[in-house]
């Protein structure tokens, strides 16, 4: 088991010499500023503030903004351009997904609303008790402007007092832009420390290379497109100085990569889940754990974290295992260290006074096809029997090379951890268990129509319901063409979260998705009887395969049974 650390530390008095290098770095950032934005006019403080009562100094104060400064405060910003400067823009977006054109034009020291639940501004800090923190900030190829606005946000946010230092860890970026002004410009800002990897680690190994190095007694992770809201740092440290085995997440805000609005909200936070794809998901505070909470603003635990931003006691991070340094570049690192850290003891946490803003990119700006081998370790390693769910449902995976985890095994015995059914039935109630009978899962084909499957791919990942299911070339891959035919006769489409079923509306003859319900309605009900033959309870007819109706392609539809190999389906779990 973890104990609890017994701690001293004395009060930190002021810095000496601090006040003259604040009003040296003031000017540095302000000089950064004019240079980037040439523009003449009034200095603008932003909209009044009240100053948050009985906080502590920043690092670094934040400068005066030009009156006509682009998306100041965190609104959204469309440029209206044309020609070149339009094309410029569009090639940002596309070698960076995010559109850099216009954060090239936004204020590094822009101001976000205000968007934490207003209890927030109350709390009273333990300042001279609370651990300091070494901030570490991964990154490969990111654009500068981003990046620097991360590090400058970072540094006005922060408490002096609690921010040992911001570690960069350059994971072998090879665009030019960054070499020099990373070691020119970055590392001259204050607290700002730059390590570059010999060759490309990967965000794992990337982050373990700038954990070794830090001083702090709290590691906090960042990515490098991330601000800062007010406030964001004190309840982290807080939480973890309460209780050494939390993990504690911010609220994770979206920035647009194209407008770079700021889209914070002060409601519930949402938590952590994952699909049996095993694809991280969000999703709502469950009734169990409101009631668990004294207040709005308590910590919520979350069964998994998105995998960027936290922040987590050194020592109990190392005593964890740190990371699984088998993993590369991108991926599944997040789920292992969620399963790993309830299954070892701690426990992971989102607080909902501390929140980050993230520029979510238009789509993956690098390639990712490391995430599956990540993944499989993850699994193979804290899932148990339960990671037959998941290769079921992405039969892929099952033959993914994914390397040796002889000594993540070694670590999981030698920590006592728990087993992934105690963490499923305790930490993850909510989830959906899949039974998986032999027979009764995988791709659901046709007879009469050889080598066609059901097919159902949502729109949205996040609104799963809705559609039509149709019939394509069965593929064997899992994912969207995987089904399960459970005991109480509902035809279960849960590679997703929440979980969808087939269903058909009265009088119609299509078969669509809905949600899943806790007792299952009629017309969610299928009957798959020996022969084959898939008869939809409710309306007393048969599923069968023909032409669409309306165009090209082939859809289940309900008719009349009549005996025909096309009324006929049966469960395949792999191509032969
Ligand atoms: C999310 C997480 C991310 C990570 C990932 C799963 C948030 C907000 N983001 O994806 O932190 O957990 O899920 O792996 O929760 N990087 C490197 N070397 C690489 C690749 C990436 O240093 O080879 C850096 C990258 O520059 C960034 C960080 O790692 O700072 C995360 O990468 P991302 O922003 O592409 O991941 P994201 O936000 O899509
Ligand atoms: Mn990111």
């Amino acid at each position: 088991m973890w104990g609890r650390a017994v701690r001293r530390r004395c009060p930190r008095g002021l810095r000496r010499g601090r006040e003259a290098l604040l009003a040296l770095l003031a000017l540095a950032g302000l000089g950064a500023l004019l240079r980037a934005r040439s523009r003449s006019g009034t200095l603008d403080p932003g909209p009044p503030r009240t100053p948050l009562p009985g906080r502590h100094e920043p690092v670094l104060p934040r400068p005066p903004l030009p009156a006509d400064a682009l998306g100041a405060h965190g609104e959204a910003v469309r440029l209206q351009l044309q020609g070149e400067e339009l094309r410029l823009q569009e090639e940002s977006v596309q070698q960076h997904q995010i559109n850099i054109y216009l954060s090239d034009r936004i204020s590094l020291h822009r101001r976000l609303p205000e968007r934490w639940n207003p209890l927030c501004r109350e709390v009273k800090y333990d300042y001279d008790n609370l651990p300091k923190t070494s901030v570490v900030i991964a990154f490969y190829n990111e654009a500068w402007s981003t990046l620097l606005r991360t590090v400058y946000s970072v540094l006005e946010t922060s408490p002096d007092i609690l921010l040992e230092e911001v570690i960069l860890v350059d994971d072998y970026s090879d665009r030019e832009h960054l070499k020099e002004r990373l070691a020119n410009e970055l590392s001259q800002l204050p607290k700002v420390r730059l390590i570059r990897a010999s060759r490309r680690e990967g965000l794992v190994r990337a982050r373990l290379l700038g954990a070794s190095a830090a001083r702090g007694e709290v590691l906090t992770f960042l990515d490098c497109h991330c601000e800062c809201h007010e406030g964001w740092l004190e309840p982290l440290l807080q939480r973890i100085h309460e209780k050494e085995s939390a993990v504690v997440c911010p609220v994770i805000d979206v920035i647009d990569w194209n407008t770079f609005e700021y889209l914070g909200n002060s409601g519930e936070p949402q938590i952590g889940g994952f699909d049996w794809r095993l694809v991280f998901t969000w999703h709502v505070v469950p009734q169990r754990e409101r009631q668990l909470m004294r207040s709005p603003i308590d910590v919520i635990r979350s069964p998994t974290m998105a995998g960027g931003l936290f922040a987590v006691s050194k020592r109990y991070f190392d005593y964890l295992g740190s990371y699984d340094t088998g993993m590369e570049v991108w991926g599944g690192e997040n789920l292992e260290f969620s399963f790993r850290i309830w299954q070892c003891g701690g426990t992971l946490e989102t607080h909902p006074c501390s929140h980050v803003g993230h520029v979510f990119p238009k789509q993956a700006p690098y390639s990712r096809s490391k995430a599956l081998a990540n993944s499989v370790r993850a699994a193979e390693v804290w899932m148990d029997e339960f990671k037959e769910l998941y290769y079921h449902r992405n039969p892929q995976a099952r033959l993914e090379p994914f390397g040796d985890v002889t000594e993540r095994k070694k670590l999981r015995a030698k920590l006592q951890c728990k087993d992934f059914k105690w963490f499923l039935d305790t930490v993850y109630p909510e989830l959906h268990v899949p039974e998986d009978r032999p027979g009764f899962f995988g791709m659901l084909q046709n007879r009469g129509l050889r080598g066609y499957c059901l097919d159902y791919n949502p729109p949205n990942e996040n609104h799963v319901e809705g559609h039509q299911v149709l019939l394509y070339l069965c593929h064997g891959m899992g994912q969207n063409q995987f089904f399960e035919y459970t005991t109480r006769k509902e035809i279960r489409y849960n590679t997703r979260q929440p979980e969808a079923c087939i269903t058909v509306e009265d009088g119609k003859d299509t078969l669509v998705m809905d949600l899943c319900r806790e007792t299952v309605p009629e017309n969610q009900e299928f009957i798959l009887q020996e022969d084959g033959t898939l008869v939809h309870k409710h309306s007393r007819k048969c599923v069968e395969a023909t032409e669409k109706v309306s165009d090209d392609g082939f859809a289940p539809y309900l008719r009349d049974c009549t005996n025909s190999d096309n009324q006929r389906w049966f469960f395949k779990e792999r191509m032969a």
